[in-house]
This record gives structure tokens, sequence and C-alpha cells, in this order.
């Protein structure tokens, strides 16, 4: 494989997910933007408009199965390396997914072969522990490793700071958290040092936290576009509009997203478990097997709660997004039944159109 690619990512685990075959057929390229009708990859040493090939289009049954930013993907090249088709995507060691906005119950994807998702919020006006209980579940849940970056410690005094970090170490000792500021650069070494060749991480949080404006830091000039203008004026329009893959001169790859204004989870029981394990720890001494830690005797949650070892917000937040998630996956599930039924009832009406002829 060629160097070019290791640039971009490419590893010896990409190397064994990669059938031998479908190489002697196609090249291997990273998707590095997405946009409505096509897609921007990377061969590792330019960057190649791609769009994808009609029967993937048509064998598609879920957004799932479209390319996602940071995907590998195997392709055909055209026009001396100018335009590609990409015919499939290949295996991916991590996928960020979270429920389409809006009342649609389906997936929609973030990122795929993500490393490390830096959760940022800002030490001012965004910083909510519930807000990061919930990227924590969807990070969790996709296997990759979170770590929280608290922006604009420019505005506030050190001592108010200590406080916000030390309300997050409270519940959760474990989580990485590293305040920052990309107008006094403080901090802006730490997040560098974590940063690793050959790794990719990606930004997430809400619109207007300091995502674009860390990646131009690191990148060390103003590249992408970042909200200039006053507050007031500004206040939610979303500066990024599209997912972009950017390589570092350390040789660390950063993905930076569009702010989530409202973040939804289906299918997250891992997620859950991994971001409330003291819950889970707990739930193990309830008297009953199938309790639902809501009103039963002897449930060993609600216990912590009344004794104060538990706060009751983050019990509340943990509930929340439990019946959220198997909520939100069985609109799933009866979305999918009904549309596998139009697809047999379509099906059907062919046949029987095609019989009458
Ligand atoms: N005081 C202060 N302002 C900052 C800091 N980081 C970013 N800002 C300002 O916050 C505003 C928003 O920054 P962006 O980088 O565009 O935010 P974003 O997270 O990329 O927002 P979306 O692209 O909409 O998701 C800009 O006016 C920045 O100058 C910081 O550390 N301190
Ligand atoms: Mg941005
Ligand atoms: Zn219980």
């Amino acid at each position: 494989m060629s160097n070019n690619l290791e640039k971009i990512g490419f590893n010896k685990s990409v190397q064994s997910s990669v059938c031998p075959e479908t190489l002697e057929q196609y090249d291997l390229a990273r998707v590095v933007a997405v946009h409505k009708e096509s897609y921007t990859i990377s061969n590792g040493e330019s960057d190649i408009l791609a769009e994808l090939v009609g029967k993937l289009i048509f064998s598609a049954s879920s957004p799932t199965d479209y390319p996602a930013v940071g995907d590998w993907v195997f392709v055909n090249f055209y026009d001396e390396n100018t335009f590609a088709i990409i015919h499939e995507v290949a295996y991916r060691k991590s996928l960020l997914k979270r429920k389409a906005p809006g009342k649609k119950v389906d997936f929609q994807l973030i990122a795929a072969n993500i490393d490390v998702a830096f959760i940022v919020q800002s030490l001012n006006e965004n910083f909510n522990l519930r807000r990061l209980e919930r990227y924590l579940v969807m990070v969790n849940e996709s296997n990759i490793q979170p770590i929280v970056l608290l922006s604009k410690s420019d505005l506030l005094a050190s001592e108010d700071i200590a406080d916000k970090i030390n309300d997050i170490q409270e519940v959760m000792p474990d989580l990485q958290v590293i305040p920052f500021s990309n107008e006094n650069e403080s901090g802006l070494d730490s997040v560098r040092e974590i940063m690793q060749p050959g790794l990719t991480y990606c930004l997430l949080g809400s619109s207007g936290v300091g995502k674009t404006t860390l990646i131009n830091n690191l990148i060390g000039q103003s590249t992408y576009k970042t909200k200039t203008v006053s507050k007031k004026e500004s206040k939610g329009r979303h500066v990024t509009t599209h997912r972009q893959l950017t390589k570092l001169d350390c040789g660390a790859m950063v993905i930076d997203t569009p702010g989530m204004r409202e973040l939804g989870n289906f299918s997250v029981d891992t997620g859950i478990e991994e971001t409330f394990s003291e819950i889970m720890a707990l739930a193990e001494k309830c008297q009953f097997n199938d309790c639902t830690h809501v009103k039963e005797k002897g449930c060993a949650v609600l216990d912590a709660v009344d004794k104060d070892l538990l706060s009751i917000d983050r019990y509340h937040n943990y509930l929340k997004m439990s019946k959220e998630s198997t909520y939100n996956e069985m609109s799933y599930l009866e979305k999918r039944k009904k549309d596998r039924q139009f697809g047999k009832h379509c099906k059907t009406v062919m046949k029987h159109k095609k019989s009458q002829r």
C-alpha cells in the first residue's frame, strides 16, 4: 500500500480488514468531506471529487450504508485522478451516529473511524453536565475514547474554571478534562500533546463553542471560517456547515463538525451503561433483577439518591436517556418493519401487473 495513504491514517488494522481481491479491482481512498450529493475523498496526495456508483445508492437500505467522513472507500479514479466513483464502503473500526434531528427516527452519520472524540463545551454559557452526559453516551456507544475540552477559559477566573472541572470529575473521575482558550492560547499545548500521528480525532459540541477556531489554531492559520460577526447577530446561526477532515502537520487527523442543536440517541445501551457505570454498579445490589429503579422496593439506586450518594439530576438524566433510547429504538424498528412491508407490497403489485400483461 502506498505511503501516501499512511499519511491519512492507513495502518495495519485497516489493511487487515481489506480483502486483497477487492484491491485488485479498486483503489482505496478516505472520505474527507461529505456534501449533498457528492464527496471529497483523498488518496493521501490530493483531494478528489467523488460520486457514488448507482448500485450503492439503489441497494442502500439505511443511512449507515452510505459513506461518512473518515470512511475508507473502494474507488475507481478517472480523468487523471481528478474524479472518482465510490463503489463500496470498507470495514469501519468505529462509527459515530445519532438520531436524525426532528421527528424522523433514523440514523444520521457523524463520522467513521474515529479514535478519540473531543467533546467541546465552553466554560461560560454552554457548560452543562447533562448535555455532556448525552454526548458521552453517543461516544461511548461507538467505542471511541472521549476527552472533554472546555473552551474560552480566558473568560473565567481560575477558581471558577477549577470548580467546573471539579463538577465533572466528582461524577466521572476517569474522564480526561482539559480547559483551553483559543483567545490567549492557554491549554493549547496540552491539546497538541494528546494528538498522536496516525490517529483520527473529531470535535463535537454546540454551535459557537470554538471548534473551528481550535482547528485553525492547531493548523496555525485561519483556514476555515469561524463566527466573526457580533454575538447578537449570529445567534442560532451555524458557521460550519459540513463535516471536514483535516490533516495536521503533527500527523494527526481532525474532523470538524457543525454544532448540534439537539442530540438524540437510540440503540445506545452500551453507551448508557458505560457513561453511568456507577449506577450500573448500584443496580447489581437492587432486590429485583428486573428493577427499573423508579419505585421498586429494595432499589439500591433509589437508596443512593436518598442518601445523596448519587446526584438526583444525574439519576434523572440516566432515566430520561434510557427511556428515550428505548422509545426511539421501538419507533425505528416499527418504521423498518413498515418499510419492508411496503417493499413487499410494491413487489406484489409489480408481479401482478406483469402477469396481467
Ligand atoms: N473568548 C473566546 N472566544 C472564543 C474562543 N474560541 C472561540 N471563540 C469565539 O467563539 C465564536 C465561535 O467560534 P467557532 O470556532 O466558529 O465555533 P464553532 O464551534 O466552530 O461553531 P459552529 O461551526 O457553528 O458549530 C467566534 O467568534 C470565536 O472567535 C475562546 O477560547 N475564547
Ligand atoms: Mg465551526
Ligand atoms: Zn433498582
